[in-house]
Parts: C-alpha cells; sequence; structure tokens
C-alpha cells in the first residue's frame, strides 16, 4: 500500500515537493490508505467485543494521517519502528490486513504467528521492526537501526514513531543523545496525542507547550506538524526526511494529533470531557482530506465514497481470513524466540519439541 515510490520526495533537491505538486493519485491512494486504517480498526474493536481478541489492544483513530502522511514521505526500504499504537503503521507500510487480524486473532497466518498480537505488529518484508510495547522501548532499538544504515553505508532513513509519553522516559534521552553525537539518519516521530493513558501532557511533561527545547537540548533539528493535515504531515516529513538523507543528521519531529477511542480498549475515559473528543472530531483528517480532493475538483463524492466501500471490503475480508485461519500451535510456543530455536539453554536441536501440555505434566504439582 505504500506509495513511496510514487511519489518520492527526495528526488533532486532536498526541498519537499508542495501539495500542488503531488498528484491526484497519490492524494486518493494516501486516503485510502487513511480510510482502510478506520474500517480494519472498528472491525478491530468490534472483534475484540466478541472475544474474538485477547489481550492488550490500543486504537490509533483520530490518529491515522500521522502514519500514512510520514509514510508517504519515505522510500520503501527506509525503516520504521514504533509502539504499541501500530496498527495503522504497519497496513501504511503496506502489511497485508488479513495477515495483520489474523496476528490479532491468535491465528497462525499472522505476521507473528499469532504470538506477539496487537502490539507486536512486525513486518520483516515492509521494513517494519515492530510493534513494542514498553514505552519507549522501540527508540533505542530505532536508533540501532539507524546505526545500521550508517555502519552499511546506505542511503536510508529510520523513522522512529513513539508517544509523548515516551518523552519523560530515560531511553528517549540516551537514543537521541547517541544519535546527536553520532549524527545518525533517524526522524524522532512523536506522535503527541495529548495523554500517557489518563494522564495530560500538561501534568506530565516539562515545557509540553514548547517540546522543541527536548530536541535543542542535544542539538538536534526540530520541526512540527499538524497530525490532524495529511497533507501537512506529508510535507513536514519529506522536508525533514530530506535534510537527514542528505546527511544533515537526526530530526525531532513534533506530530500533534489525537485518540478518539481510549487509551486501550477497557478505559472508561474520566480523565477527558467528550466535547474534547468532538472539538478533534471536526478536524478528523480523513473528513478534511476527502474535503480537500472535492473542493479542488480531483475527486467526486461518488469516488470518495466507494473508496470507502472498497476499505469496509478490505476489513470485512482480513476478519474473513483470521476467522478461516488456523490456531497458533501451542509447540509455536518453543519457537522464534532465540536464534539457536529452543533458546541457549538447550544444546541439543530437537526437531520435534514437546507440547506444553507434556511439558506441564512432567512438572510436580506445587
Ligand atoms: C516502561 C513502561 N512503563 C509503563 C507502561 C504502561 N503504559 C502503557 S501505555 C502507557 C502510556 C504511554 O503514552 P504515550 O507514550 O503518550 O503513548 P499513547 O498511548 O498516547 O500512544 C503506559 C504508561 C509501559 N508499557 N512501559
Ligand atoms: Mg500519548
Amino acid at each position: 500500500m505504500s506509495t513511496a515510490t510514487d511519489h518520492n520526495p527526495t528526488d533532486g533537491d532536498t526541498e519537499a515537493r508542495s501539495r500542488d505538486h503531488l498528484k491526484a493519485q497519490q492524494l486518493l491512494q494516501m486516503l485510502a490508505d487513511m480510510m482502510l486504517i478506520r474500517r480494519f480498526e472498528q472491525r478491530t474493536a468490534q472483534s475484540y467485543q466478541q472475544v474474538k481478541i485477547g489481550g492488550f489492544c490500543h486504537l490509533y483513530t483520530g490518529q491515522e494521517a500521522v502514519a500514512v502522511g510520514s509514510i508517504a514521505a519515505l522510500r520503501d526500504d527506509d525503516p520504521i519502528i514504533t509502539a504499541y499504537r501500530d496498527h495503522g503503521h504497519a497496513l501504511a507500510r503496506g502489511m497485508n490486513p488479513g495477515i495483520a487480524m489474523a496476528e490479532m486473532f491468535g491465528r497462525v497466518t499472522g505476521c507473528s504467528k499469532g504470538k506477539g498480537g496487537s502490539m507486536h505488529m512486525f513486518d520483516r518484508a515492509h521494513h517494519m521492526y515492530g510493534g513494542h510495547a514498553i514505552v519507549a522501548g522501540q527508540i533505542p532499538i530505532g536508533v540501532g537501526l539507524a546505526f545500521a544504515i550508517r555502519y552499511n553505508c546506505q542511503d536510508k532513513v529510520c523513522v522512529c514513531y513513539f508517544g509523548d509519553g515516551a518523552l519523560n522516559q530515560g531511553a528517549f534521552h540516551e537514543a537521541m543523545n547517541l544519535a546527536a553525537i553520532w549524527q545518525l539518519p533517524i526522524i524522532f516521530a512523536c506522535e503527541n496525542n495529548l495523554y500517557s493513558m489518563g494522564t495530560h501532557i500538561g501534568c506530565a511533561t516539562s515545557m509540553a507547550d514548547n517540546l522543541s527545547v527536548k530536541a535543542a537540548a542535544y542539538g538536534i533539528r526540530y520541526a512540527e506538524c499538524d497530525g490532524m493535515d495529511l497533507l501537512d504531515v506529508f510535507e513536514c516529513f519529506a522536508r525533514e526526511v530530506a535534510q537527514t538523507r542528505a546527511g544533515k543528521g537526526p530530526a525531532f519531529i513534533n506530530a500533534e494529533t489525537y485518540r478518539y477511542k481510549g487509551h486501550s480498549m477497557s478505559d472508561p475515559q474520566k480523565y477527558r470531557e467528550k466535547e474534547e473528543v468532538g472539538q478533534y472530531e471536526q478536524k478528523d483528517p480523513i473528513r478534511r482530506m476527502s474535503e480537500y480532493l472535492t473542493s479542488k475538483g480531483l475527486a467526486t463524492q461518488d469516488q470518495i465514497d466507494a473508496m470507502d466501500r472498497t476499505a469496509r471490503t478490505a476489513a470485512l475480508e482480513a476478519i474473513r481470513f483470521a476467522d478461516e485461519s488456523p490456531s497458533t500451535p501451542t509447540k509455536e510456543l518453543y519457537t522464534d524466540m532465540y536464534a539457536n530455536p529452543y533458546g541457549p539453554y538447550r544444546v541439543e536441536q530437537d526437531p520435534n519439541p514437546p507440547s506444553i501440555e507434556e511439558d506441564i505434566c512432567k512438572k510436580p504439582k506445587a
């Protein structure tokens, strides 16, 4: 689904091309990507309520423009890495929606054979390195991906996404410091949706109304964009990615956005007023982009409605694929953990590891 090769913003000089230079087809593709994420997550929420999905599940609804706009500004092989609110990034990067849904359903056809669930979308073929559950845990790994780019003399840029809550973790600061002193090709993309679970950024984060100081502390370039506006996100990332690719070091982007749903599926949302959610829904990125396209004569309402129907069908098809896929066998619990398939504590390579039931039976009862 990634549209990066269609509108590579880094052709020629380091300046991003303005929105007027984007072809209608490219804009429509970005809108279609956002619609798919929205419809996919509606089915995700429904499936969670039907207990088809277990574990934690965090919806990206409202934030779609950040993943879609930023990924559209990348080349297909630029690595990305994110936190646990990761469905949007996976789909925008091109993961098959059926595979993403199967992962959440605990099916063997999922991207991590159903062993990771919602928080661990991983797609090496599309250069998507997770899906990480520990707040800020992915940021040093993102710096590692950027170091690998430098070490291998590659012409790539890593985008590392994280929430505003990650700003207060030590890992963020250590990673920023290393990226700065080594001038690594990485964009630190803060998806600032104002909340860390139920805590407003103003209550938990110093200098919350001027995050540029977080970048300035490390001598890193700072930029900000309206994360509810697809084109603003695209232009901001295209500009910063181009500079980083040209050797000008890392950048920190503050993408101001909002999640419409609770922190996770079990959040009564007592920490915010319904009116606040309503105000942000007025700025909905999908509606804004649809209106932009119709007002410019680049699409008709009928075309946009048809695109939405396509997104709904794709989401339903993802459910069907996940439903019909086999559950992950328990013996899979022993695989994919270590380079040595059975871990560092078993020397022999057992081609038929015991089932978990057999192992449990061998243990004396407490
Ligand atoms: C190190 C660590 N501490 C606490 C948690 C529990 N926790 C899960 S999500 C979250 C809030 C993070 O908020 P933010 O980074 O803004 O991301 P958002 O949920 O808004 O996308 C916390 C504290 C965790 N997963 N990891
Ligand atoms: Mg947040």
